[in-house]
Parts: C-alpha cells; structure tokens; sequence
C-alpha cells in the first residue's frame, strides 16, 4: 500500500498538534507505524490521502453505526446548516432529539444535551454529588468515562483504599474522591460501601465494557450493582456512550433489564457530530441549573446541525430488523473470525454484544480486567497491520472495540472473514 502522502501530512501534523492527533488512541501507539490520513467515507468504506480504500470496522469509535455519509444524514445536516449553524437559543431540533432519546429510554424521565462523552460522565457524577451531598464515587479499572478529572483515576495501593491520579495534572486531592473497583467484581464494589458508608455520591460503569476491548457483564453483575447503591443511597451512572443504541435500541439497559438513576450518552446519538447528553430521574434532573444548583452550560450545547445528523441516525435505527440484521452480520463475522483464528492455532476469544465486538488474543475466558491484560497485544497489533494492509480498518488498539454498520453487506463480511484467515495463517 502507497503510504507516502498520509506519512508527509502527519509529519507535518506532528509539527502543531502534540503527536499529530486530536486524539491520543488515533496515533496508533497501541499498534506501531504510522496513522493513515482519511479523507472520505461512504457507507462501510473509507479512504487515505493515497487513495487507498478500506472496509471500515472503526467507525469513528463507535458513532457511524448507519455508515459514512449516509445520504439522509448528509441532507438533513445541509438542509440545517442553510438555515443557520448556531443561535444559543432553543430550537425544535434539540427538543425533539430529547423526545427521541427519552422515549427510546424510559429511565430517562429528563436529559441535558452536552458536546461529548466527556461532558456528559463530567456532569453526571457532578450532579450525583450535588443531588447526594456525598463526595466519593466508585469507577471500574479498565473502564474510561472520558478525560474529566474525576475519572483519570486508577486503582490506590490496594482494595478499600483511594484513587490515585492517571494522568499528570490530575490532584491527588481530586482522585482521593474516587474509589477504583473490579468489573465482574460484586465483592470488591461492596467492600468500598462498608468503607466508606453514607459518603459514596454514586458509582458509574460501563454496562458492556468497551474500553478495555469489549467485556460483557457477567450474569446478575449490573444487578448487584443497582442493590448495593439502591441499599446505600448512591445513584448508579450508566455509561451508555459507546451502548446507547448500539447494542439495542434501548441500549444495555434493555438488553439486560436495569435502570440506572442517570445514565451518559454520546457517539450515535451525534451520528458522527459532537453531541453528548446525560439523563435520568427527574427529581435528580431537577437539581440542574436553570432549576436547581447543580450548574452545567455549553455554548453550542444542543447544536443544530449536530442534532439534525442525530436524529436522523436515530431514524435510521427505527427502521424494520436493523438490530436483527445487525446481530446476524455481528454473529457471522464472530464465528468466522474465532473459526479463522482456530484454524490457523491462534488461541482467541472474541467477546461481543449485538454489533460491537473485540478479538483477544488469549484463550480465555475474558471476563476482567486482569484477564484482559494478560491478552497477547504484540500479536493483536501484527494482526491489525496485516489487516490493515488488506484493506480492512480495525481499531487501532487491542483494548477498543471494532464496529458493523448497517451498511456492511454480508459480501463485506465474508471477505473480511477471507482477509483475517490470510493474516492469521502468517501469525501463527
Ligand atoms: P468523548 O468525550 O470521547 O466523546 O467520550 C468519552 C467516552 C465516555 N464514555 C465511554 C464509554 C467512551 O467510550 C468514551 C470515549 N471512547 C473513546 C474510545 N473508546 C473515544 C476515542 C478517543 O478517545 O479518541
């Protein structure tokens, strides 16, 4: 693959933005090289400045689950924009993406639309704090809720002890608030309740992991979650960024039938354009600022072009067996790649729920984030060039997820399966 032209622009980038990305996980140091430069999309595909053409599995991290440049979204973003970008005003569009989410997520009695992931797990732990009067919260190793403060927390010297900063610039003082517990772990979130008993605000979590690659919950986990802080008087925090509307219509919280008291959105919900929203009961929504004291604001909070490309995602989605297709191409792709990584005597497992999914190299199970990192990364990120090299865009990090669209066919699928034995076969 020609590879010339994206290697001069990200030189070039380098020179201006730190590490030539606005994001540190697009750098491709999870995997080695360089990144390639995309400059369109259409449907499952994109393109590099070299005019190379790829079956897209990224998806932008999660958001282009109706593809790329899917004709409604790209009209009703054209058709917004000529009536104006952004007024700083109420509009019909916000209103009725609101009415959207909250009829598609009953637990969402009301909702704050933000810009990003980040805002919104930002606010939501702020309003747990202001709604509980409590100043502790209880996150997951392995799980991320964006880069607020609060949450660029990691596990302390041992269990029942405080967070200790993941990130320079983070004050000790702020990541002693944040208690780090075990995903799939019942015992070690009770543990931090008997520690530390009327001061823990809320617990967040990722009801399908995704940032340590994809980790379901294991059977009654989520439900242990909402009786220990029902039993504790501490909000539970969804984090439905990566799962609202992916996994179902209703997100993980009517796959697996728990409400949360608040819950995070973004990615889908945008389709593709920064939007993030929080949500949940109305006496809690009810301490945010204008009404209550819990203050949060955003200039372009609500954007109307932002909204337009998600409700018309969101559109898409009501559309007749869309999760039912989506489920079967996620399940075909699963068997093929695991069955291509038998074959070739690589030891696998791939973890997945509906259309988001993660290929370990490990043999499994992967049910922690100890499991998780004991995954072979070397050899995911030979499999991810291979892959790429062929033509097929995979996340470029071992602890993400890769996506199916609407928009790929099972021709798509079937030659990704073809790709991925070839590669696999030079792996083993
Ligand atoms: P943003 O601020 O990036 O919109 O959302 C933060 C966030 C919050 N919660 C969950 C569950 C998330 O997955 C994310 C962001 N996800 C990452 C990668 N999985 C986005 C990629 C990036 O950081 O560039």
């Amino acid at each position: 693959m020609k590879s010339d032209y994206s290697e001069s622009v990200f030189r070039r980038s380098q020179k201006v933005i730190p590490g030539g990305v606005n994001s540190p996980v697009r750098s491709f140091r999870g995997v080695g090289g360089a990144p390639v430069v995309i400059t369109r999309g259409r449907g499952p595909r994109v393109w590099d400045v070299d005019g190379n053409e790829y079956l897209d599995y990224l998806a932008s991290w999660g958001p282009l689950i109706a593809g790329h440049a899917h004709p409604r979204v790209v009209l009703a973003v054209g058709q917004t924009a000529a009536k104006g970008t952004s007024f700083g005003a109420p509009t019909l569009g916000e209103l009725e993406l609101a009415e959207l989410i909250t009829q598609a997520m009953p637990s969402l009695e009301m909702i704050r639309l933000v810009n990003s992931g980040t805002e919104a797990a930002m606010s939501a732990i702020r309003l747990a704090r202001a709604f509980t009067g409590r100043s502790k919260i209880v996150k997951f190793a392995g799980c991320y809720h964006g880069h607020s403060d609060p949450l660029l927390v990691k596990a302390g010297s041992g269990a029942a002890t405080h967070g200790v900063p993941d990130s320079a610039g983070v004050p000790a003082a702020y990541a002693q608030e944040t208690l780090v517990a075990d995903y799939n772990d019942l015992s070690s979130v009770e543990v931090y309740f008997d520690e530390w008993p009327g001061q823990i605000a809320a617990l967040i979590v990722e009801p399908v992991a995704g940032n340590m690659g994809v980790v379901p919950p294991t059977n009654s986990f989520l439900q242990g979650l909402r009786k220990v802080t029902e039993d504790n008087g501490a909000l539970l925090i969804f984090d439905e960024v990566i799962t609202g509307f992916r996994v179902a219509y209703g997100g993980a919280q009517a796959l697996y039938g728990v409400s949360p008291d608040l819950t995070c959105l973004g990615k889908i919900i945008g389709g593709g354009l920064p939007v993030g929203a929080y949500g949940g009961r109305r006496d809690v929504m009810e301490q945010v600022s204008p009404l209550g004291p819990m203050y949060q604001a955003g200039t372009l909070s609500g954007n109307p072009i932002a909204v337009a490309a998600g409700i018309e995602t969101i559109k898409l989605l009501q559309e007749p067996n869309v999760y039912e297709q989506l489920e079967a191409y996620s399940a075909t792709l699963a068997t093929g790649l695991h069955e291509a990584a038998s074959a070739a005597g690589l030891p696998t497992t791939l973890n997945r729920v509906g259309s988001v999914m993660t290929l370990f190299f490990h043999p499994g199970p992967i049910q922690t984030w100890g499991d998780v990192a004991a995954s072979d990364t070397k050899r995911y990120a030979k499999y991810f060039h291979g892959m790429l090299e062929r033509g097929v865009y995979l996340a470029p990090s071992a602890f993400e997820a890769s996506f199916v669209s609407t928009q790929h066919t099972q021709d798509d699928i079937k030659q990704t399966i073809e790709t991925a034995a070839e590669v696999m076969r030079g792996l083993s």
